[in-house]
Parts: structure tokens; sequence; C-alpha cells
């Protein structure tokens, strides 16, 4: 499964956990999508999920946040130094999502000049980076779990989310999909009638749909490539974004699978 590694700086005033470091410092997102992320509205990290901060690049000049597990392998994919070897900053080996939560942070090609990362609990820790950017138009978990947080003040406050991080942010129509209007999961949402981010048998069919109507025959309607088609534009967007520092290429391998019958 090749991703695309979209890299969210964080602003300042940086989070405590990070206020030492001298480097700049990433979230870095795996995204199937790279063509959504004019539609970015904020990050999504899992509370209860270990992270990590290692330095990243040729020259080891910068710091990314995601799993240990996906720091190990993006080492054997020339995003470290040394290749097989992962340099953590010292003393942030392991930390929590929530020491995160609630960081501003630049999203490339968002049309929200700074966004927020905010707590999702369905995020899985084998999976990506354990980041996931947020594109609520385009992605029906990322608007449940946006919608959960605008609806529900006890769970911003349990996270220290404050309103300003979540109410202003609306999602964005970025892709036309025949039959699926311009806001696609948003329209899946409603149609399934998704209350919350835990109804994940709704949350999977509202996906599929998404995905089999707008990952190849959606229509851009922004940026520098309106009027393509998505499949058109996935590579270009990816390669665009590489060239301009914002992104990398990420790689997960293969799970094995392990079967009782053999
Ligand atoms: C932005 C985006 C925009 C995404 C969209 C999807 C969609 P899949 O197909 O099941 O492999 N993701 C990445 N890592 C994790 C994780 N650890 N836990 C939970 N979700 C994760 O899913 C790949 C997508 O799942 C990734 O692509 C990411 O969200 C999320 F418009 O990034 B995506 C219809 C989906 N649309």
């Amino acid at each position: 499964q090749e991703y695309t590694l979209v890299k969210l700086k964080i602003a300042d005033p940086r989070p405590e956990v990070l206020a030492n470091i001298k480097e700049p410092c990433y979230l870095v997102a795996a995204t199937l999508r790279p063509e959504t992320m004019y539609g970015q509205t904020n990050c999504y990290l899992h509370p209860d999920i270990q992270y990590s901060a290692f330095y990243a690049g040729e020259k080891g000049d910068q710091v990314f946040i995601a799993t240990a597990r996906s720091a190990r392998n993006m080492s054997y994919q020339g995003l470290t130094k040394e290749n097989g070897k992962v340099d953590f900053v010292k003393g942030l080996e392991k930390f929590s999502g929530s020491k995160l939560l609630g960081a501003a942070l630049i999203a490339p090609l968002a049309q929200y000049e700074k966004v927020y990362a905010l707590p999702m609990l369905t995020i899985k820790d084998d999976k990506g980076t354990g980041v996931v950017t947020s594109v609520p138009s385009d992605s029906p978990d990322d608007f449940a779990a946006l919608s959960d947080l605008k609806k529900k003040k006890p769970l911003r406050e349990k996270y220290g989310i404050t309103d300003e991080m979540v109410l202003p942010f609306e999602p964005v129509p970025i892709i036309e999909i025949e039959g699926l209007g311009n806001l696609a999961a948003v329209e899946m949402c409603t149609r399934l009638k998704i209350q919350s981010q835990n109804e994940k048998d709704k949350l999977e069919e509202a996906k599929k749909e998404v995905y089999l109507k707008g990952f190849y025959d959606g229509v851009m309607l922004i940026g520098k490539y309106a009027g393509q088609k998505t499949a058109d534009v996935k590579k270009v967007i990816q390669q665009d974004l590489i060239a301009e520092g914002l992104a990398e290429k990420y790689v997960e391998p293969e799970k094995k699978v392990i079967s009782r019958s053999g």
C-alpha cells in the first residue's frame, strides 16, 4: 500500500512537549487521497496512542511525529538520515497523543490558514502513521468525528479543545461526484443517518460508496487542477507536494496474515 505522507507543520506557540525542539516539527499523516488535501479542516490523533518524535530528512534537520512502528518503516525508506535507524528526540520516544491535542497546524493546500489537532477515537495504531488528516467533505469518518466534537461540548472539554478549534471549521467543497454532489461524505452520512464516529458498519458502507464514486470519477472543483478527474490528478498533486517539501511517499509493508489452518 503506497501512501502519501503529508506534513502538517506545528505552528507557534508549540505544545509543551515540543517546546524545546529547535528544528521544525511536523505531524505526518498517511493518506491515499492527496488530491483531497484542499479540503483539510483539522488533523486527528488518538489521545491514548503512543507517538514518537524523531529526526527526519537527509540531514536529520526536521522532526516528524508518528507512531514508532511507522518511524521504523520510514527509516528503511530513506526518510531518516541513516538507513534502518530511528533517532528519537531525547525523552520523546513515547508520549500519548493527548499531549498534542489542540496544537495549531499549517496544513499544505488547506483553505484554512491554521487547523488544529483534535481527538479521534477510532484511529488504529497499526495502520499508516497513527496521524490522520481530516477531510470531512470526502471522508465519512472525518465528518462523523468532527460532528461529534461540534455537537458535544463535554467531549471538547475532556480533551482541552476550545470552541475556536472546532466550530469555525466547515467541510469545504473540493470534488464533485455524480449522484453525491460536492460534499460526498456529508451526503452519505446524512443518507445513512450516521450519528457518531462509533457507527462502524455504517461508516464503512459510506466510505465504500464515496471511494467507489470519488476515487476515479470525481471532478476537482478547486486548485490548479480544477475541472480534471481525481484519478488523473492524484499522482501529480502528490508529486507537486513532494517537490515543495510538503510531503513524502510512504509504503506500508504487507501485514503478515497468521492463519490457524496454516
Ligand atoms: C485523507 C482522506 C480523504 C482519506 C478522504 C480518506 C478519504 P483505507 O482505505 O481504509 O486504507 N487513515 C489513515 N491512517 C489511519 C489510521 N491509523 N486509523 C484510521 N484511519 C486512518 O483508509 C485510508 C484512509 O484512512 C486514509 O486516507 C486516512 O484518511 C485514513 F476523502 O486521508 B484518508 C472515502 C475516504 N476518503
